[in-house]
């Protein structure tokens, strides 16, 4: 089938099963284009639960799609390649955190969005990496201690940000890791005036490299408001193609062309069509699991302003930070 008859087809089954297609800024450029929202995991979740769709078709990794699923219980939610994964979010089970919050009793438990929805809901509270340090500073300067599950670089960069001490988990994003100090090194040299800009998930070694240390989110306010004319992106090497959509008179360099996510791309247009077609992978999270993630996701929400004017009244009712657990 040609690419346009392709799309043809997409736009008429979202018609026939009134559904919303979601991409997340490191798909692939075609993915990205036939998507009705391009985000982040959560700005998408809420976007799409803002939306009378009745199907959500997710173009991202599993666990976001299970963000989807947890603020809209009532959709069906697809992601169009059962085995997107993310290795980030398989490094931390719940068995993991129970262990941790053995070792550590008094503890408030904060997960990143890059996690199950199992360990969300083992949890008391959630962020994102847009998030990070807000949630922590929200929180009271008591003597309980924070562990911070899985990302160890956005656990150190949240620390450093906040002047908190945090229990980190010892987890990491394989992509994120490929950019090397040497790769940021390299690209000043060539473009001593490009503006870097990296992701919390990258490590210390580059983030001290940084201008600012941005999520994706944050990377296309910073790039729109900067005077700059040319930048290194240090992330996930997609990111560049909305980027350079959104900002046609600047020049973006991927901090290293290795930075690339096999799972995010497992994703195609084709896959869209045939999710809409067959209603495939349905993504199904146990209703008591979503009971009790949604309420680690409401705190961060409560902080947050709702992406795309969004608001989801049964989210972002103030939360009571004295409750048990936060
Ligand atoms: O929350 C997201 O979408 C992720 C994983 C990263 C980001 O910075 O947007």
């Amino acid at each position: 089938m040609s690419e346009l008859s392709l799309v043809h087809e997409i736009t008429k089954l979202k018609q026939e099963r009134n559904a919303v297609i979601l991409a997340h800024n490191y798909q692939r450029p075609e993915v990205q284009d036939i998507a009705d929202f391009v985000g982040d995991s959560l700005g998408l979740s809420m976007q799409a639960a803002g939306t009378d769709a009745d199907v959500i078709v997710f173009c991202g990794v599993y666990f976001m799609a299970e963000t989807a699923k947890i603020l809209s219980p009532g959709k069906t939610v697809l992601i169009p390649d059962s085995n997107a994964g993310c290795p980030l979010a398989q490094m931390i089970t719940v068995d993991d955190v129970r262990v941790l919050k053995q070792r550590h009793p008094e503890a408030r438990t904060l997960c990143y969005v890059n996690t199950t929805a199992a360990v969300k809901a083992e949890c008391d509270l959630c962020c994102t990496s847009a998030n990070a340090v807000a949630v922590i500073e929200s929180l009271p300067q008591d003597d309980r201690p924070l562990i911070f599950v899985p990302d160890k670089y956005l656990a150190g960069y949240a620390a450093r940000q906040t002047g908190r001490e945090i229990i980190a988990g010892g987890g990491y994003c394989p992509s994120h890791v490929k950019i090397l100090a040497e790769d940021i090194l390299r690209l000043k040299a060539a473009h001593p005036r490009a503006r870097v800009v990296v992701h919390p998930e990258c490590t210390p070694e580059v983030q001290a490299l940084a201008d600012t240390i941005a999520s994706t989110e944050g990377m296309c306010r910073d790039v729109k408001r900067s005077d700059a004319a040319e930048f290194i992106i240090g992330t996930e090497a997609g990111m560049v193609y909305r980027l350079r959509k959104e900002n046609p008179g600047k020049t973006f360099f991927p901090a290293s062309g290795l930075a690339l996510c096999p799972n995010m791309k497992r994703c195609t247009v084709e896959k869209v069509r045939g999710a809409l077609a067959n209603n495939q992978y349905e993504v199904d999270v146990p209703e008591h699991i979503i009971e009790k993630a949604r309420k680690s996701l409401a705190y961060m929400m409560s902080l947050t302003a709702p992406a795309g004017g969004v608001r989801l009244a049964a989210v972002t009712s103030p939360v009571n930070l004295s409750s048990p657990g936060i």
